[in-house]
Parts: C-alpha cells; structure tokens; sequence
C-alpha cells in the first residue's frame, strides 16, 4: 500500500516536470486529484482495507494529495510567470510598421503639372486675393454692368463692392496695372461660382495665364496652347480651336481636345461629338488695356483659362467632381 503511493508521488513529480502549459497543468490536476484520479480512488479503496493498515494509509495518501496539491500550486505560479515574461519580450531586431505616406491631393498634383508646363515656357507664377474687388473682377476685365456673370445667382458677393472671384484673371490685372510689358505670368488659385452638380461646385480651382508684348499673334496662342495640350494629354492628341466669346478678349477661340474615353468615335462623355472642351482663350481686348494704361498700338497678348478639376477629369476619367471634394480615401489613394 505504502509503496503504491509512493510511486504514485514519485510519479507525480516526473511528471510535473515536463508541463509547460496551464492546460497541460490542469489535465494533470484531474489525472491526480479529480473525481476519477489516481489519490480519489485510492482513498475510495481504502475502506477495503483490513482495519489496522487503513489509518496510516490514510494519513499518507492525504499527505501526499497535499504535497501534489502545493506542486501544482508552484507549478501554475511558475509557468503564469513565464507566460507574462513572453508578453513583455520584445524582438528589437522586427523591422518597424511604416507609418501610412501621405500625398498631394490630385487637384494639387494637376495645378502642379499644369504650372510646371508653363513656368517651363517662362511664365512667372502669380497668387491673389479670393475676396476681390468688383473692379478687377468685373469692370476691368470688360464685364458690362448688365452682364449675366454678375448676378447674384452667379456670384457669392461679399459686400457691393467686394465679391468671391469668379476667376483668377482679376490677379492678371493688378499685375498689368504695376508693370508695363513684357508680362507672362499664370495664376492658379480657388475661385467661387455659384453652382452644384455633376460637373460644378461652388468653389473650384482654376489656372489662367497671360502673354504680352510687341507683335504676339493669335499664331503664339495657338503654338503656346498646342504645346500645353501636348505635354499634359501627350503628343497624339489631337486638338482643335472653336471660335468663342468673352468680354475680355477679341477674337475668342475655346480648345477641344480628341475624346480621352473613345478617341474621337464619339460616345456618352463627350456627347456624340468626339471632342471634349478643355479650355477657353482670345486675344486680350484692347478695352482691357485700357484700363491698365497699356498701349494697345504698341502691345498685343493673349490669355486662357482652365479649369483644374474639368482637366484632371479628363486626365484620369472620372465622372463626378464632388468626388475631389469628398476626402474619400478609396478614392483619393488611388493617385
Ligand atoms: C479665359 C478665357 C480667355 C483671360 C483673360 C485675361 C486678362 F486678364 F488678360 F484679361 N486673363 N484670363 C481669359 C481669356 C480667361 O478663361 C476661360
């Protein structure tokens, strides 16, 4: 009896050693002191004994539960132990999470690439206020006084005399107002209409630009512009030059460019026509240089204008222009 139990113990100590986790641990509490163990059954047997033997091997196989009771107690400290030490280890030679890389918005992107071409050709970037005076708004740039553009529908006025630009040109103005030609400058920048949908939000992005000097032809516009279209549609695109008008120059002419989605076939984007309005441009309107003291006798210049979002658009295909306003990020991490 007395040596069963102490193989029994004997057993339990081997055993113990080669647990290296809680449930290893706790199987080995069931295979000795459960319900169904080797010390519950025995002390379940003892009553079989002959009366003499049963008080001693009692006490003994209830020493020895206790003994196996603290060897697991020490066992499961041990090993929560070394579990908790696991956690907290840290492997310095992981190469570090990189932190998500941010970029231009592609408004920013396009005003960038748009500008890059030009300040290549030598124009100068120039930058104005939003909140602008009705004078180089309006009136300077040749708006009569009952032109549609200026209606309240139109444009968000501030006060009177003051209004959200409706297009960067008012910046070309101040510019020829304190300088004498030769001017070549573009100037990108917010303006504000007001108008919503598919294809107009009330505030977007636009980048216009200006060229004066003594004997620029409508031939310079052309050579200039098919140089533009080139270097941001790429080299086979063709364009055309549509006869236009603005108040601010004279002759007008608007630039298509072949349909980036059908290739001139015709299709839905660009209405069965093949082409697709890219930008607007003319010869300046000697009544501007009026109002700049340029000598109209001496200079001649032309000037365009584009929208960024209508031309990023077109670059990339998009359908929706709320959709550069949405700070979606599926949408936005895709350029
Ligand atoms: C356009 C189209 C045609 C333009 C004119 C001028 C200025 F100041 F010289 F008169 N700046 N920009 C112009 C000309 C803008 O945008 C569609």
């Amino acid at each position: 009896m007395k040596e069963q139990l102490i193989d029994i113990k004997n057993q339990a100590i081997r055993e113990l050693d080669t647990i290296s986790d809680i449930t290893e641990l706790e199987a080995f509490r069931v295979a000795y002191l459960g319900k169904k163990g080797f010390i519950t059954s025995f002390l379940k047997k003892l009553g079989e004994l002959p009366a003499e033997g049963r008080r001693d091997a009692g006490k003994l196989a209830n020493q020895i539960k206790n003994e196996i009771t603290q060897l697991i107690d020490a066992a499961s400290k041990r090993l929560e132990t070394e579990r908790a030490q696991k956690a907290s280890y840290i492997d310095v030679s992981l190469p570090g999470r990189r932190p998500p890389r941010g970029h231009l918005h592609p408004i920013s992107q396009v005003n960038k690439e748009i500008c890059d071409i030009f300040v290549k050709m030598g124009y100068k970037i120039v930058t104005g206020p939003n909140v602008e005076l009705d004078y180089y708004n309006f009136e300077a740039l040749n708006f009569p006084k009952d032109h549609p553009a200026r209606d309240m529908q139109d444009t968000f006025y501030v006060s009177d005399k003051l209004v959200l630009r409706t297009q960067t040109s008012p910046m070309q103005v101040r510019v020829m107002e304190r300088q004498q030609p030769p001017v070549s400058i573009i100037s990108p920048g917010k303006v504000y209409r007001s108008d919503s949908d598919v294809s107009h939000t009330p505030m977007f992005h636009q980048v216009e630009g200006l060229l004066v000097d003594k004997g620029v032809t409508f031939g310079d516009l052309k050579g200039t512009l098919t140089h533009f279209v080139h270097e941001m549609f790429g080299k086979d695109t063709a364009l055309r030059f549509r006869p236009s008008f603005f108040p601010f120059t004279e002759p007008s002419a608007e630039v298509d460019i072949q349909c980036v989605i059908c290739q001139g076939k015709g299709c839905r984007t660009c209405s069965n026509t093949g082409w697709l309005e890219i930008l607007g441009s003319g010869m300046v309107d000697p009544a501007v240089y009026a109002y700049v003291d340029y000598d109209p006798e001496v200079y001649s210049g032309f000037a365009f204008g584009m929208g960024i979002e209508r031309v990023a658009m077109l670059k990339y295909g998009i359908d929706d222009i709320q959709l550069f306003f949405k700070n979606d990020m599926r949408f936005l991490s895709q350029f």
